[in-house]
């Protein structure tokens, strides 16, 4: 599929392709290069309204179609999602930027974790369980909650909605999606497919538009039994203050300041690949991006002049380029604030080590391009060592030992993805235990978490909850605990004792 340039698109409302209310739109470029990838509608608190009501009115019907069958209707987006994959890959290294490899993963992950819960569709298991009391039946089922606002953000703008909606549909939700206006193209997309794949009018609809008209509304939807988001943490708080008034359930995963801590013992190479990985891929723009290194003083000045010889050799441009290690970022506001933080880095006393300039030259000059930064000598208490930057910069601070490295690595708000490099199994099974977040890396990076298993993370990271891997179902159902008594006379459960 070539790009979809200067295209107009529209909501998808209850099976039909409609424009917002107002008539008003807003365009998705893209950030290599400035071109236009389409035009969208602007919608309001009205087009989410009709949105809810018509996913309201499918989920009567939607939460009895058979769990296998809905599953089965998710196989073909699988499927399907496997024909498009080359498509949806191109698409992505335009509207949202990241390198082609990046890409195709991202629509793997969508992939995979579609093919996992449309098999969810025949276990979703529940419990059975003895009873206190003769002749009679316990069981616990899991049931769909009702419609499922899903509003996600632009760095896996494939991966993350399908996240959401499949586990949600699996279970029989039905679902409203607002994705971020950075990659309204590839939702749109993604839509159309699940259109394709069967899904029954009104079980899964799109709405686009800002978060403070659309984001608001569905949140604060009396029919909106769920939320789920993935944005900062200062979104996540505005949501569950939002969605108090009418207790709705609120999944949230927000922040991440994720650290890998390198001890003497480390491969350094393997050591400095990771942090390549996990630090400049996706511009640094992943939730789960490596932006400190925590090193141990024995091998600190090996690992500096390694990782700096190989950060200036990563060459910047379009994702579409085959030779391209790392894209653009996401927007001007973006480039904005990443270079805000090389200027508070240094201001800090930290040791500007490469990069923190704006790459403009030649056609990069089009497109928002930052240059991979590595900062040295940084104190953890620093704000380049405790923010969420979001950008390709990474923080690397020197420490004694592994206990200090524990205590730094935890020296933050956030609680999402951690890793330590060592050959120690002693050390590596104290990491696992006591850094706290909801993700640890043994010998691997912070990046590339697998969809089977649970993704989320502690602290201000989130609220508890889980998505992916089998945690995701407990966020789209709710359990129902059922007594059948068929012993002919009243059982008073804690009163008759005699059995
Ligand atoms: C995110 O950045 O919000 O583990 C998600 C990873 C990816 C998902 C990241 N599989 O980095």
């Amino acid at each position: 599929m070539a790009t979809t340039t200067n295209q107009t698109f529209k909501n998808f409302i209850g099976g039909e392709w409609v424009d917002a209310a107002s008539g008003d739109t807003f365009e998705s470029t893209s950030p290599a290069t400035g071109e236009t990838i389409g035009v969208f509608p602007r919608s309001g608190a009205e087009d989410v309204d009709r949105a809810v009501a018509v996913a309201k009115e499918a989920f009567a019907e939607w939460r009895l179609v058979p769990a296998p069958k809905r599953g089965e209707i998710l196989f073909r987006l699988a499927r399907l999602l496997e024909q498009e994959k080359a498509g949806l890959t191109d698409l992505m290294t335009r509207e949202m930027g990241k390198v082609k490899a990046e890409a195709g993963g991202d629509v793997q992950e969508a992939i995979d974790i579609t093919y996992y819960m449309a098999g969810e569709g025949r276990r979703l298991f529940g419990h059975t369980t003895p009873s206190e009391l003769r002749d009679k039946w316990n069981m616990s089922v899991r049931q769909p909650i009702g419609v499922v606002g899903a509003i996600t953000p632009w760095n896996f703008p494939v991966a993350i909605p399908s996240w959401k909606l499949i586990p949600a549909l699996v279970c029989g939700n039905t679902v409203v999606l607002k994705p971020a206006t950075d990659t309204p193209a590839l939702a749109e997309r993604f839509v159309e497919l699940l259109a394709e794949s069967g899904i029954p009018n009104g079980v899964v609809n799109i709405v686009h538009g800002g978060g403070g008209t659309v984001g608001d509304r569905m949140v604060r939807h009396p029919d909106v039994r769920v939320i789920t988001l993935t944005g900062s943490r200062e979104t996540g708080v505005e949501v569950l203050k939002a969605a108090a008034e009418t207790l709705t359930h609120v999944h949230l995963e927000l922040g991440g300041k994720n650290a890998i801590v390198v001890l003497d013992d480390a491969k350094v190479e393997l050591a400095v690949d990771g942090i390549l990985w996990s630090a400049f891929g996706t511009s640094g723009q992943r939730c789960t991006a490596a932006s400190r290194v925590i090193v141990q003083r024995g091998v600190y000045d090996e690992l500096q002049s390694q990782l700096v010889a190989r950060v200036e050799k990563l060459r910047l441009g379009p994702g579409w380029e085959d030779d391209t290690d790392i894209g653009p970022v996401i927007n001007r506001t973006a480039l904005e604030k990443i270079h805000s933080y090389t200027e508070i880095g240094k201001d800090e006393g930290a040791k500007l080590l490469t990069g923190g300039e704006v790459a403009g030259e030649g056609d990069l000059g089009k497109g928002f391009f930052y240059r991979p930064t590595v900062f040295a000598d940084v104190d953890p208490q620093m704000r380049i060592a405790q923010e969420e930057i979001f950008g390709p910069t990474t923080a690397l601070i020197p420490v004694a030992d592994l206990d200090e490295a524990i205590r730094v690595s935890n020296g933050i708000k956030y609680g999402l993805s951690s890793s330590i490099f060592t050959q120690d199994v002693n050390a590596a099974f104290r990491a696992m235990r006591d850094l706290e977040a909801g993700i640890t890396y043994v010998n691997a990076g912070t990046i590339g978490a697998e969809v089977h298993l649970p993704f989320g993370g502690t602290k201000d990271t989130g609220n508890g909850h889980r998505e992916a891997g089998q945690a995701a179902l407990d966020v789209f159902t709710e359990w129902k605990s059922i007594y059948v008594d068929y012993s002919g006379r009243l059982q008073r459960a804690q009163i008759d004792t005699e059995q």
